[in-house]
């Protein structure tokens, strides 16, 4: 079975049926082996809302995910998997509070810009939420259509944005510790 390397990206900052964020996105991990083998991941990371400020701070992560699934599968599985975690799309705010966000940063090195699929994700580079989390698992990773790896773009960003990328905060969380080894 041809196997492809996707890297997917967790966020939230509002309880869903499996409790708090940290328990929300723990069990989003596991959840997501049954789509394939989750080859490295990040540690977890408090963050400042960018996109809309009034609410919850969130918690992100991203995963290496090698996985079967074409990348139009896999982001149907994500969406599957956030309406387990209670995601309610109709309460419609832009970039406003979720129980879980699971995004597609890269599948392989697909350039596809399709409805409900743009790859790779058009605002990865300059989200420190996602950069310092990728750049913890794969720092020397490149993205298609751009000359630099993932610590080189999080490098540029520290110098434009340098309280974005100060504000990404790695906590110790035992739920997140425990779903990396079971
Ligand atoms: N996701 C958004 C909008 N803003 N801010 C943070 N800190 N983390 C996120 O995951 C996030 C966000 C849209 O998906
Ligand atoms: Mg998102
Ligand atoms: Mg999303």
């Amino acid at each position: 079975m041809p196997m492809h390397t996707a890297y997917v990206a967790l966020g939230a900052n509002l309880p869903s049926p499996a409790g708090p964020p940290a328990a929300t996105l723990a069990a989003a991990v596991l959840r997501l082996r049954l789509l394939g083998n989750v080859r490295e991941q990040s540690s977890l990371y408090t963050t400042e809302p960018v996109g809309y400020a009034d609410q919850p701070r969130f918690l992100n992560a991203v995963v290496a995910l090698e996985t079967a699934l074409e990348a139009r599968r896999l982001l149907n599985e994500l969406l599957d998997i956030e309406r387990e975690f209670g995601r309610d799309r109709s309460a419609g705010i832009p970039n406003g509070p979720r129980t879980l966000d699971l995004d597609i940063l890269l599948w392989n090195g697909l350039e596809v810009s399709e409805p409900g699929l743009e790859l790779p994700h058009p605002r990865m580079a300059e989200r420190a939420f996602v950069l310092v989390p990728l750049a913890e698992i794969a720092p020397h990773l490149l993205i298609p259509g751009s000359a630099k790896n993932i610590a080189e773009l999080l490098q540029k960003l520290q110098t434009t944005r340098k309280g974005d990328v100060d504000a990404v905060v790695p906590i110790a969380n035992e739920m997140w510790r425990i779903a990396a080894r079971i």
